[in-house]
């Protein structure tokens, strides 16, 4: 299979590459280098320092001997973006290439009209381009579990849901609600996705995704492969945010009451499953909605579980929950479906207690550098400023 991965720089776009490739897919990997820039800033970097795309490429090749071929573009730029596809005449298309972090989308008037537009005008443009140039080309495009928000039903698996909406049933989009400008610019993505699958046929898999942790995967197997990694308060994860607080002995920081729950997978566990997406795509002009995550925790859980792998590991760990930057539900119900993966045979192959001890031990030799932007790490971003 030949698969053009938008965002193939980043912390799930470089794993996934190397994975397609030493599967043996031929792989090209597009990216504007957004997030680097964007990282650095607010004063802060990947705790694994990050080699160009262009040594990237070539340390996989010596490496793991695998071809990779990588464009620097940004795909809004319809014309980049038009003429990648025509070239290259993949089979599938990722799409990672998005602003990704809620906090930094929170930020000003300028980070959310940015956000808004880079994620909006990137989703258009495939769209388009793929109904003008080949409307059988697999699309799949990286959602966000955080898309549903954090309702008081069980969150379905599927496009649609039967509704009675003031006594008179209907189809309706599984309802969704955002919590920050960037999970609202991934609403309307999805409702792109389904309303194009519609108009121009496409074939499409649409992954509401929770949040990833980790540091590895079976293919990053020297530094130079490594993949970004990011803890600060805009760009980090919760898990990946704990890991690194516990080494630099900053107390773990839940916000507010901790009791936010979500679903999160290991980085290893994501590859993986978007493989297998890849590998067995839906049915021709079928727009298929995928849950993925695998374990769900609170906050408070998370901290608890990090606080102990660190303790095992001889490190003095402590929590402090902070006042919460952000405006969320802090004690909730939660129930996420989670069908479409297990009915294609995946399981998961890590979990976060044993991911977590590994993500310490990774990140430990590095502690020196993790210090030079320990200012980064306690929030700053509020949603009401
Ligand atoms: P990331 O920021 O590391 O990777 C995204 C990549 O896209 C970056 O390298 C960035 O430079 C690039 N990019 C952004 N805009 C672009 C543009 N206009 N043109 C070309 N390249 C562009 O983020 P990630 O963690 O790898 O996330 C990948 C995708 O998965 C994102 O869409 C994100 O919203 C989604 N997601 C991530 C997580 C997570 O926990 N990391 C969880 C759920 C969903
Ligand atoms: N949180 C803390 N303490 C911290 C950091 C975060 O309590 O130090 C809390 C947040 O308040 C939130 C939860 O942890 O309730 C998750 O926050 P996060 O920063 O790990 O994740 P989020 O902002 O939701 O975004 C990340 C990715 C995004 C992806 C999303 C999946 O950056 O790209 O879409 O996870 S999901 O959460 O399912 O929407």
């Amino acid at each position: 299979m030949k698969v053009l991965v938008l965002g193939a720089d980043g912390y799930l776009g470089w794993p996934l590459s190397l994975r397609l490739a030493i599967k043996g897919h031929e792989v090209m990997g597009i990216d504007n280098l957004a997030t680097r820039r964007a990282v650095e800033e607010i004063g802060s970097n990947s705790a694994f320092p990050l080699p160009s795309p262009q040594e990237r490429v070539k340390e996989a090749k010596r490496i793991l001997g695998v071809n990779i071929d990588f464009s620097i573009g940004d795909i809004t730029n319809k014309e980049f973006l038009r003429e990648a596809i025509k070239s290259y005449k993949p089979d599938a298309v990722v799409h990672f290439a998005e602003q990704r972090s809620a906090p930094y989308s929170m930020k000003d008037l300028d980070h959310a009209v940015y956000t808004v537009r880079n994620n909006l005008e990137s989703t258009l443009n495939l769209i388009y381009l793929v109904k003008d140039i080949d409307p059988s080309i697999h699309i799949l495009k990286m959602g966000t579990m955080g898309e549903y928000g954090t309702p008081n039903f069980d969150i379905p698996e599927s496009p649609f849901v039967d509704a009675i909406v003031n006594g008179k049933n209907d189809k309706i989009f599984t309802p969704r609600w955002g919590g920050s400008v960037y999970h609202m610019s991934k609403i309307f993505d999805s409702y792109f996705l389904a309303y194009f699958n519609r108009i121009f046929n496409l074939t499409i898999t649409d992954i509401m995704q929770g949040p990833v942790y980790g540091t590895r995967t079976s293919e990053i197997v020297e530094e130079s492969l490594r993949t970004r990694f990011d803890f600060d308060e805009t760009w980090g994860t919760v898990v990946n945010r704990f890991c690194v607080e516990a080494i630099l002995g900053i107390p773990l920081t839940p916000y507010g009451k901790g009791g936010q729950t979500r679903g999160f997978l290991s980085l290893e566990d994501s590859i993986n499953a978007l493989t297998l997406l890849l590998e067995n795509p839906p049915k021709r002009e079928e727009y298929r909605v995928v849950n993925q995550f695998m374990e769900i925790y609170s906050i408070n859980e998370i901290a608890e579980i990090v606080k102990r792998a660190g303790e095992d590991l001889g490190l003095d760990v402590t929590i402090n929950h902070v006042e919460n930057p952000r405006v969320e539900a802090e004690e909730h119900y939660y129930n996420p479906e989670r069908k479409v993966l297990p009915t294609l045979g995946y399981k998961p192959k890590k979990n976060l207690a044993e991911e977590v001890k590994i993500m310490i031990e990774d990140l430990i030799p590095y502690k020196d550098r993790l210090e030079r932007y320990k200012t980064a790490i306690m929030p700053k971003t509020k949603w009401k400023s």
